[in-house]
């Protein structure tokens, strides 16, 4: 597959020795949310992505009237690893946005600890499939608004409400292009796993 890789970074970190607890987490949402940016700006190895250029026989099949400025789109996935700390590995995922390539999704799934459903609050409704598979799978996860310059100031209650979401449920904002942010939202993940496990842990 003629991918193109573009902006990646140079640098290779090697696997401390230390770590001995990787988690496979998947980044979910709806199409052009921001989930390979995501996965490239948190990265600490050269990311693996499927970007292909988005062509014309994509007219009328693919909704890009909100992300007009986008020219690729992933077509398998994408694939980067962080360590959150000595001990911990995160190994993301990031899902295909487009919904000719949501077959792949439950796949992805399999072996998933927790994921990131990334929203764009100008699309809501695209982020329904997304929580819809996950509750299926009963898998965890946090939803992180990707804020876009020229989005709508919709407060985290509002959005909330918008998706239905239990109190449980992590809801923050972040920005997908800022390294710092990304990480912030994967921390919260994993604080939410464990928060999780523990009450697991001590229900009889
Ligand atoms: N202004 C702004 N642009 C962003 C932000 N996050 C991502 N982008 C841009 O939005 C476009 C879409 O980002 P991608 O990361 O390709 O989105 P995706 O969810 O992986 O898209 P698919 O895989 O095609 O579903 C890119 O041009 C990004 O540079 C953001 O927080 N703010
Ligand atoms: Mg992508």
């Amino acid at each position: 597959m003629g991918s193109t890789i573009s902006e990646l970074p140079s640098r290779r970190t090697p696997l401390a020795d230390a770590a001995d607890t990787g988690l496979k987490i998947v980044i979910v949402g709806g199409f052009g949310v921001g989930k390979t940016t995501l996965v490239r700006s948190v990265s600490e190895i050269r990311p693996l992505n499927t970007e292909e250029l988005m062509t014309q026989a994509g007219v009328g099949v693919d909704e890009t009237t909100a992300v007009a400025a986008k020219t690729t789109t992933t077509v398998a996935f994408d694939f980067g690893r962080i360590s959150l700390n000595e001990r911990m590995v995160l190994y993301l995922f990031g899902a295909p946005g487009q919904e000719r390539f949501w077959f792949l999704w439950d796949r992805l799934f399999s072996g998933t600890l927790g994921a990131v459903v990334l929203v764009d609050t100008r699309r809501m409704n695209d982020s329904w499939y997304a929580i819809d598979r996950l509750e299926h799978h009963k898998t965890p996860f946090v939803v992180a608004v990707n804020r876009f310059d020229d989005a709508a100031g919709h407060s985290l209650d509002e959005i909330r409400q918008a998706l239905a979401l239990p109190d449980h449920v992590p809801l923050i904002d972040c920005d997908a292009r800022v390294r710092s942010s990304g990480k912030d939202v994967l921390i919260t993940l994993v604080d939410y796993l464990y928060t999780q496990a523990m009450a697991q842990e001590t229900t009889p």
